[in-house]
């Protein structure tokens, strides 16, 4: 194999989902503890002067200590090559969550061990599903009290409609919890902390071993061995398969706080996921393998860093080998380009690289030349990836600075804000800036929006709610911009375009598009910007 090859297959390129809290950053903060990327481990929403969490760098987060963007990190371990996309849970955020899961060859749900599927791992998981990338289950927060791992896994596969495999399994749970028994080895591994900040202790005994009893207590040495024949008899076969194809979801059962079960699940996980997966562009299927270098931006993102201020698009290599100093083509913006500084990250922090291969994610300074979506390809074979759609905005606000010479600023926050993607922008054909619309798919965006603008641009936001709720694109055959006397409209809707002259319309009522699609025949109204799902 040539070292083109084997870097290429020691990737793994993996998103953690779920629904909110069910602890996917500070499992991804372990796995950084255990891979060596960092010392000692940071929480989610400490203490005063406590470390915090390396994913969730932004300052609205650790404040509220929830994830509001995805990020990224990369890390090695026993051989691997990891790239981390640690997502936010929240509904209000899932346009993120789905924008990342694109880049992901595969999942890992996390389960809150005391709550089973919940309203967003139902909904992330169809996501998956469209893909049928693998899933991997970590059924997290063992060590609170936990529902019975046996109906934990029912629950999985009635309400999901997946069959599951339990790798291991738990022994005992709240503060009982000592660690798993792993099935194909049928080992057991104890665990004592060190405290949450650092590596647990593991010992690892075989089932048949005498001293058995002694380590975990009689009675759950009588429990375990119950219940390894009752999962023995029951559950469905370990086929790999059946894995990669997302029909079968390994689970596994720990605790991210302890650190208990957190090695056992990673060295299993890397070694059933795959190597980075191909992706389509039209009628092409362009293989990690592929010579050419191909790579698409998949999320943009300002200000990351404050000494900086600048702008990182982040891209999935898909294929080849990206090269430093080696010019690329920019599909979209129809050029040749260098990519400037390009990078390797570790959620705010970067390192500057020369090389990246098929599987991983880079940063690149960005000039507020691409977007969300954008190819990236070699000039000799040119293909566009197919698009990463855009979500329809329920919730409008209008929006000006408090402080009218604050105006500049207002607007490059807003249009930066948009262009990642965090929000969308609109206005009324042939009126200034001064007020903008902001669409957003929840309400929380708002709340980033107003917090990013003041604590990154220092604007102080006048917001005034609009009683829209839907948003549709508008197509039409003529090629001058339509306006609103070519259209019949009901009085509860508005004609507006976003700041790449695309134009839409806002309606109040689902009646409403009804009613405009009855009478204006010549206009086609559709519900997502880019490609459907
Ligand atoms: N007891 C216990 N608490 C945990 C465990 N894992 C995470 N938590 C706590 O659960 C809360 C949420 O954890 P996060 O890691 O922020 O969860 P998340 O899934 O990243 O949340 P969002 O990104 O906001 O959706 C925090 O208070 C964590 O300390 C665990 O294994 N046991
Ligand atoms: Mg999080």
């Amino acid at each position: 194999m040539s070292q083109y090859e084997s870097e290429i297959k020691r990737r793994r390129t993996f998103a953690i989902i779920s629904h909110p809290d069910a602890g996917k950053t500070t499992l991804t903060e372990k796995f950084l503890l255990y891979g060596g990327a960092i010392a000692q481990a940071g929480v989610v929403k400490g203490k005063k002067n406590a470390r915090a969490a390396t994913s969730d760098w932004m300052e609205i987060e650790k404040q509220r200590g929830i994830s509001v963007t995805s990020s990224v990190m990369q890390f090695q371990y026993e051989g691997f090559c990891i790239n981390i996309l640690d997502t936010p849970g929240h509904q209000d955020f899932s346009e993120d969550t789905y924008r990342t899961l694109m880049a992901a060859d595969s999942a890992v749900m996390v389960i809150d061990a005391a709550k089973g599927v919940e309203a967003q791992t139902r909904k992330l998981f169809k996501v998956c599903r469209l893909r049928d990338i693998p899933i991997f289950t970590f059924i997290n927060k063992m060590d609170r009290e936990a529902r019975d791992p046996f109906e934990l896994c029912q629950e999985l596969e009635h309400e999901l409609g997946i069959d599951t495999y339990a790798v291991n399994w738990p022994i005992g749970c709240g503060k009982a919890f000592q660690g798993v028994y792993d099935r194909e080895r049928r080992r057991i591994i104890h665990f004592t902390s060190n405290g949450g900040s650092k590596a647990a202790t593991a010992t690892e005994v075989s089932l048949d071993d005498p001293e058995l009893a002694n380590l975990i207590g009689q009675s759950y040495q009588n429990q375990l061995s119950d219940e390894i024949e009752l999962l023995d008899g029951a559950s469905c076969q370990f086929d790999m398969d059946r894995v990669r194809h997302g029909q079968l979801s390994p689970v596994f059962f720990g605790s991210a706080l302890t650190n208990f079960g957190v090695e056992p699940f990673l060295e299993d996980f890397l070694r059933m996921t795959t190597a980075p997966l191909p992706r389509t562009a039209g009628d092409e299927l362009i293989d990690s393998f592929d010579d050419g270098f191909s790579a698409f931006v998949f999320k943009i993102q300002a200000n990351m860093n404050k000494a900086h201020r600048d702008r990182i698009a982040f891209m999935r290599v898909v294929s080849g080998k990206f090269e430093a100093d080696k010019e690329v083509y920019h599909v979209q913006g129809g050029k040749k380009i260098k990519l400037s500084r390009p990078q390797q990250l570790m959620a705010a922090e970067r390192e500057i690289i020369e090389e990246a291969y098929a599987g991983d994610i880079i940063g690149v300074f960005d000039p507020g030349i691409f977007s969300i979506g954008d190819t990236l390809c070699t000039a000799a074979h040119k293909f566009q990836f197919d698009p990463i759609p855009t979500f329809a905005p329920e919730h409008f606000r209008r929006v000006r600075p408090l402080d009218t010479m604050k105006r500049k600023q207002f607007l490059k926050g807003m249009e930066q804000i948009a262009q990642e993607g965090a929000i969308q922008i609109f206005k009324t054909p042939y009126s200034g800036m001064e007020e903008v619309i902001v669409g957003v798919v929840g309400t929380l965006q708002f709340d980033v929006l107003e917090y990013r603008l003041k604590n990154e641009y220092g604007v102080d936001l006048y917001a005034e709610g609009l009683p829209y709720e839907y948003l549709r694109w508008l197509h039409h055959e003529g090629e001058e911009p339509l306006r609103a006397d070519d259209l019949t409209l009901p009085g509860d809707a508005m004609l507006v375009e976003d700041y790449r002259q695309n134009q839409l319309l806002l309606f109040a009522s689902q009646w409403s598009i009804n009613w405009t699609a009855e009478r204006n025949k010549s206009v086609t109204l559709s519900e997502f910007g880019g490609a459907k799902f």
